[in-house]
């Protein structure tokens, strides 16, 4: 094994920061940086694994279950025997846990146990809160190694670390703030039967932008799409969520977006709305109705 391995992980969520924490089991010395998917796309930077995300130009080996970038390395030819990419996995974190042969540590297993939840949209008080500390963090690449080295001490119980217990207050309080104007868009849309909807909440921060398409596609909508800023990018981006029910698929609109993910979940980053607008009339059966709402921040 390599020592001090160097890793890339997705930064944005639980299954890149549940792939840190397993890394993190593996050599607890690892040198780990937290990428978004643009960032691993130009990346010029050596690495021995990257997880939960594209593979980027030279790394070793590519542990991931999006189908967008296993059609993309297919395509490209830059599929080789090392990665590890399979579709069907709940989570990247199950497929790093797999490649390791970590099934016999307790800690592996519950760690991975919340990221093939979180990343199937089921989430508890407690992991929508580590959830949102990510988000809140994403420029910090410290805070979310405190984050992943939580996770690989404590596993499913990182909600009683005393540095964890602190954060969590602190996200709570900010989510409080939000809770009114996302339950009044959601009953506004859902109480006129509207099934398709653009969420333009550009005027939102990112930690809560995806909880307007995210609620939308729970709680009886069919497609939700939160428009907003990147907020390393500072570029338009799109998250698209799709309801257990309905039949659309999120990663094919995402693709024609240059963007990628999972058939209920995915995104892109966006040059304008109207990009997004006229891809997701063609994708839509023609007598639906679409609705588009630009929410007051
Ligand atoms: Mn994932």
């Amino acid at each position: 094994m390599v020592l001090r391995m160097k890793v890339a992980v997705h930064s944005e969520d639980i299954d890149g920061i549940s792939c840190a924490a397993l890394f993190l089991l593996i050599d607890p010395n690892a040198t780990i940086k937290f990428l978004t998917v643009y960032e691993a796309n130009v990346t010029d930077e050596e690495f021995d694994f990257i997880a939960d995300l594209p593979k980027c130009a030279k790394c070793r080996v590519n542990i991931d279950h999006h189908k967008s970038n296993l059609d993309r390395l297919i395509k490209s030819g830059r599929l080789s025997s090392r990665d590890l990419i399979d579709p069907s996995a709940p989570s990247a974190a199950m497929l790093v846990m797999k490649y390791f042969k970590l099934e016999n540590n307790p800690i592996a297993r519950e760690i991975v146990e919340i990221a093939n939840k979180a990343d199937r949209g089921i989430l508890t008080e407690k992991t929508i809160l580590l959830d949102k500390i990510i988000k809140l963090h994403i420029r910090d690449q410290n805070y979310l190694l405190k984050i992943a080295e939580v996770l690989a001490r404590m596993g499913s119980k990182f909600d009683s670390d005393n540095w964890f217990k602190k954060e969590a207050e602190s996200a709570k309080r900010l989510l409080k703030k939000y809770e009114a104007v996302i339950e009044s868009t959601l009953s506004r849309v859902l109480s006129r039967n509207l099934l398709f909807v653009i969420f333009d909440v550009r005027k939102f921060p990112f930690f809560i932008a995806k909880d307007f398409a995210q609620r939308f596609a729970q709680n009886g909508g069919c497609v939700g799409i939160s428009v907003y800023m990147d907020p390393l990018l500072n570029r338009l981006r799109c998250s698209i969520r799709v309801g257990r029910t309905c039949n659309f698929s999120a990663d094919i609109l995402a693709s024609k977006l240059g963007g990628g993910g999972h058939e209920k979940a995915a995104g892109a980053i966006l040059s304008d709305i109207y990009e997004l607008i006229k891809h997701f009339i063609e994708l839509v059966e023609e007598d639906k109705i679409i609705a588009y709402i630009k929410v007051p921040g």
